[in-house]
């Protein structure tokens, strides 16, 4: 198998520009005391930006919060106390709060569904949440036991069935944390488990462990995935991000996998913080062929990067191995 490294000189090896605002939002936006506000959600509603941010408090439990911006990049208004706190009275795996959302429409019921993390006592797991408003939210509850995150469904059933990519970690060491996608007939029971994309080994940047960053986006050649590789090194992690792409009427198909990252902390904000070196995406809006991603930075705030879909189309054909 053969890379094409960027053979072609029109396909930029880094096709994201960073917002020179950067970032868009910090702890001091908030309308409340908190420790730090990064890994939000995004969806267009109407004409405006929503995101659904992940808010940590100064305990270390963490809610969601939304902010809406007419533009997408300035003039956030934020809620001014948490829009869906957990719930550890009603839903005990919520107890240490409830983390990193995905938020995606499900075109049949013409709801959004917000997938996060629980924080349980038995590990961090995945539940499910549905909203038409993003004021009330109709929890569904777990839908993976632990440990497992990084989890988001499809907009549309595929053969009648909801589909979710979702990151389960293995208890044994050494077995690599890999993307599983799973399907359901009512958003409730999941099952036909497999793996979708694999970690890989050794010296790979997305070497052991992997999981998905947005929801994945629907575009003419096929799904597009962006997912995070963890590589370990000597003086902690390393979050950067990569691309993939899944075959539009059946995503257990993956028609391209880009070798090198498109994206890694390098900016300051990226690069310090609560937990140092992490870009970590949990939701992209597009406007025609740009697209915005929108990405927790170092674990402290929230920052935006634009691009367009049709280069990342032409990035993967040029970084992924021929078939
Ligand atoms: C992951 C998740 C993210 C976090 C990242 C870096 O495991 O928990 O919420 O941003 O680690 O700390």
């Amino acid at each position: 198998m053969k890379t094409n490294l960027c053979a072609d000189r029109a396909v930029s090896p880094e096709p994201f520009t960073r917002f020179a605002g950067n970032p868009i939002i910090t702890v001091r936006d908030l309308p409340y005391p908190a420790n730090s506000v990064f890994n939000a959600g995004a969806v267009k509603v109407g004409d405006e930006t929503l995101l659904l941010l992940r808010v940590e408090d100064r305990r270390g439990h963490s809610h969601l919060t939304a902010a809406r911006s007419r533009d997408g990049f300035t003039g956030w208004r934020i809620d001014p106390q948490p829009t869906l706190p957990a719930d550890p009275d009603g839903h005990p795996e919520e107890l240490w709060g409830i983390e990193d959302p995905r938020v995606g429409y499900l075109e049949d019921q013409q709801t959004y569904i917000v997938t996060y993390t629980a924080y349980s006592r038995g590990g961090p797991l995945v539940s499910l949440a549905l909203t038409r408003d993003f004021r009330e939210f109709e929890r569904l509850g777990p839908v993976m036991p632990p440990e497992d995150k990084d989890a988001a469904v499809f907009p549309v059933r595929f053969g009648g069935r909801y589909a979710m990519i979702h990151r389960p970690s293995p208890s044994i060491p050494g077995m690599g944390a890999h993307m599983w996608l799973s399907f359901s007939p009512d958003l409730k029971h999941w099952g036909d488990h497999q793996i979708l994309l694999r970690a890989r080994q050794g010296g790979w940047w997305d070497a052991n462990k992997i999981g998905l960053s947005p929801p994945p986006l629907r575009t003419e050649e096929g799904w597009l995935v962006m997912y995070h590789g963890v590589r370990t090194t000597a003086a902690g992690a390393i979050y950067r991000l990569g691309l993939a792409l899944l075959d539009l009427g059946d995503p257990r198909r993956v028609l391209r996998r880009g070798d090198p990252w498109i994206f890694a902390p390098v900016e300051t904000y990226e690069r310090q913080g609560d937990v140092a070196d992490v870009v970590f995406p949990c939701g992209w809006v597009t406007e025609g062929d740009e697209l915005r991603l929108y990405y927790g930075a170092a674990d402290t705030s929230v920052a935006v990067a634009t691009a367009h879909v049709s280069e990342l189309l032409a990035w993967l054909r040029h970084n992924s191995p021929e078939p």
